[in-house]
């Protein structure tokens, strides 16, 4: 068969993957387990932290009780009443500031959801980027089998369906269009918020503007902590404690998390060369989930405090915007928590039923996002001694009788085969790829689960290839077919638009670490495209076919990934 023969054979053997979650692959649960924290190499179990801040909580009431009489405390207190000196508010809490809290409200539990959605795919947090099995800090899984050969898919958890979005083992990919998709929105919602805090007097609520509000909101503290509630005044300011935490969720948290999200990148942490190095993916990761751990102290308090410090009084301020004792922001109150219960109760069924539409969606979302990120150039490489001592693997082996036959010898008889839209299709011997320019290259590997890790590639560069086979004026994508099939059944393929084919760091990868590409890891040839996603390096590559769209292959979404777990076919963040 020759080239043009080859890759139309192949195009039969792509499955169409169905436009609903297919329970059928992932539904056999592999339950999380309750999350550890690693100190000193020793596993601790997170619900000790709940006896632990209880006893804190009653031995300082125990203390502080006492220390609130003492003259010195009361000294204090007539000193610093909790409430710092600074400009009042005048304007109540106008209407586009209740608004804007619903939404914002509505918008961070499905940002929550999804996020738990997206850590339960790799349910392990470290600080290295080489992410070696067994040196992370925080899990809630099991440690990694060493007997075995453990892919990162095996590694993903079953978290509860009310939990996550949509709460199926390895279901990242929709949980990432909800996430980025409602990311959007929030960040929306925040700069509208930022902007019209400053042009009202808003602002003066969460800005502090005097050095008093330290002493104030620790005479604050000591308050709720002896049990004496603080004196409010919250119609037109915050106390000092208030004011602090919410300047910190509002002005530092919030843009941090937008940060760190989007330093997981491999666009972007590769674009910011030494920065991206040292503040990796793994650190961007961990304080990513420390900001959501603060997001949820911050509710759980935040509620707490609603409720506890006159509800009706609170809820009127935030949900009616009037002062007084009256049930109208109740009322309000409790038909937002309605309508956000339906639409939790809602969201699971809802993205396992319609699977492509929230795939689409998101595509029409955030894609162009993901263009402007494509667009920069990724230029970071690592050193030898970066390299990652494991890196994990991910996907199915090929299983075929014609691959292990190549696989016996040395893949001595293997063919590359380009075809597709070529002004001249060809077959390259293993022999005449390795005799072609070498490029080597040690560059980060970013897996759309979460892991990550150094490794050092030598191939031939794709410019090289297309030098030889001159892709058509038409031709706007290369397909790369592999000997596997996906988990799902169907053969492994995916598309590249010819701009990152073009790119200096894309690669056929033969080599890896200085040795003979491992089968485990692609052998004999994988594809290295610097600034997407893993799931985007074709692995066991057998043809390459060049076409002007590639919407006729498969489900239309533009690889194996894309059709069945509705990845998106640009995966640059
Ligand atoms: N043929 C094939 N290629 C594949 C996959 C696969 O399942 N089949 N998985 C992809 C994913 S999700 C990742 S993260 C990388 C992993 O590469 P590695 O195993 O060398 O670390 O391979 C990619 N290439
Ligand atoms: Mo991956």
């Amino acid at each position: 068969m020759n080239a043009q023969q080859t890759v139309k054979a192949l195009r039969g053997r792509v499955r169409r993957a169905t436009d609903y979650l297919d329970l059928a692959a992932w539904a056999k649960p592999i339950w999380a387990k309750v999350p550890h924290f690693q100190i000193g190499g020793r596993l601790i179990n997170v619900m000790w932290v709940i006896p632990v801040v209880l006893v804190i909580l009653v031995l300082g009431v125990a203390f502080f009780r006492p220390f609130y009489q003492t003259p010195m405390f009361q000294h204090f207190l007539a000193r610093y009443p909790g409430i710092p000196p600074y400009a009042e508010v005048h304007t109540g809490f106008p209407l586009w500031l209740r608004v804007l809290h619903v939404l914002n409200l509505i918008f961070m539990f499905f940002i929550i959801r999804s996020g738990i959605q997206i850590l339960a795919d790799h349910p392990r947090l470290y600080w290295s980027r080489d992410c070696t099995p067994n040196s992370d800090w925080f899990r809630f899984s099991h440690p990694v089998p060493t007997d075995r050969v453990w892919t990162a898919k095996d590694d993903a958890v079953t978290i509860p369906k009310w939990l996550g979005i949509p709460g199926v083992r390895h279901s990242i990919g929709l949980a990432r269009w909800w996430h980025f998709s409602l990311d959007l929105l929030w960040v929306l919602t925040g700069v509208t918020f930022y902007v019209l805090l400053f042009v009202t007097d808003q602002w003066r609520r969460l800005v502090p503007m005097h050095w008093e509000v330290f002493p104030n909101a620790l005479s604050v503290v000591i308050q709720y902590w002896s049990l004496n509630w603080p004196h409010e005044e919250t119609w037109t300011r915050y106390n000092g404690l208030q004011q602090l935490t919410y300047f910190f969720t509002v002005f530092i948290v919030a843009p941090l998390q937008i940060f760190t999200g989007l330093m997981q990148g491999p666009a972007i942490a590769n674009k910011l060369g030494w920065f991206g190095k040292v503040f990796n993916r793994q650190i961007a990761r961990s304080v990513h989930f420390f900001g959501l751990l603060w997001f949820l102290f911050f509710i759980f308090v935040h509620v707490a405090l609603v409720f506890a410090t006159g509800a009706r009084e609170n809820l009127n301020n935030m949900f009616a915007g009037i002062e007084g004792h009256a049930w109208t922001g109740m009322w309000i109150f409790c038909v937002v928590m309605v309508l956000l219960a339906a639409a939790w109760y809602l969201a699971t069924p809802f993205t396992i039923r319609y699977a492509r539409v929230v795939q689409h969606i998101g595509r029409y979302m955030v894609g162009p996002l993901k263009h402007v990120a494509e667009m920069w150039n990724p230029i970071a490489q690592y050193t030898e001694e970066q390299i990652s001592p494991h890196l994990w693997p991910n996907g199915r082996e090929p299983d075929s009788h014609e691959y292990s036959e190549l696989r016996e010898h040395g893949f001595a008889a293997y063919e590359l085969q380009v075809g597709g839209l070529v002004e001249k299709p060809q077959v390259f011997s293993f022999d005449a790829l390795r005799a072609m320019p070498k490029q080597e290259q040690i560059t980060e590997h970013f897996c759309i689960q979460g892991w990550s890790g150094v490794a050092k590639w030598g191939g031939v560069p794709m410019r090289h290839i297309l030098d030889l086979v001159k892709p058509t004026a038409e031709a706007r994508y290369a397909i790369f077919y592999s000997f596997a099939e996906g988990s799902d059944g169907g053969i492994y393929y995916d598309a590249h638009n010819m701009r990152n084919m073009q790119h200096e760091l894309t690669i056929l990868a033969y080599e890896m670490n200085g040795k003979a590409l491992p089968m485990l890891h692609g052998a004999p040839l994988r594809l290295r495209v610097e600034n997407e996603l893993g799931f985007k390096m074709v692995k066991w590559i057998r043809a390459i076919e060049f076409v002007q769209d590639y919407r006729d292959l498969g489900s239309g979404m533009g690889g194996y990934n894309e059709d069945f777990e509705f990845y998106g076919n640009r995966e640059s963040i």
